[in-house]
């Protein structure tokens, strides 16, 4: 007498289980959808920085003794809207600019306490950050700037 009650039971509690199971697996279907919603909210977000002037944004200095030649040999930045802000405290006038791979902008050329900037749009790759004073690139007052 038990066993059949137990079985009616149990295949009770199994139809109720599957039944719970279907409706789980519509619900989730549905937030499923939802889905797309929910990836554009991050999309939308990531456009914020890039529309208020974030990017890379890299400081170097002119050689400070009067060498023809920056702080640093080498920069690195994301691709995107790329500045690089120059201070320079050297006795001669120099700039900084960026060129290569289609790229060619140079900011201002400013004398001791000045500071010259120059913003470009990269793509991944490698490019020359250098000064546009006449002579001073090809002295050495150059590096390379390689953008991820
Ligand atoms: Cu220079």
């Amino acid at each position: 007498m038990r066993m059949p009650t137990l079985l009616v039971f149990g295949a009770a509690t199994a139809a109720i289980a599957l039944a719970g199971c279907g409706g789980g697996g519509s619900s989730s279907s549905s937030s499923a959808s939802s889905t797309p919603a929910a990836a554009s909210t991050p999309a939308a977000a990531s456009s914020t920085p890039a529309s208020s002037g974030a990017g890379s944004n890299l400081k170097i200095s002119a050689d400070p003794s009067g060498q023809l030649a920056f702080n640093t040999k080498t920069l690195s930045a994301k691709a995107g809207s790329v500045t690089i802000t120059m201070a320079n405290p050297s006795p001669i006038a120099h700039g900084v600019g960026v060129k290569g791979g289609g790229v060619d902008k140079v900011g201002a050329t400013v004398n001791k306490g000045g500071t010259s900037t120059v913003t470009v749009t990269l793509k991944a790759g490698k490019y020359t950050f250098f000064c546009p004073v006449p002579g001073h690139e090809q002295a050495g007052m150059k590096g390379t700037l390689t953008v991820q």
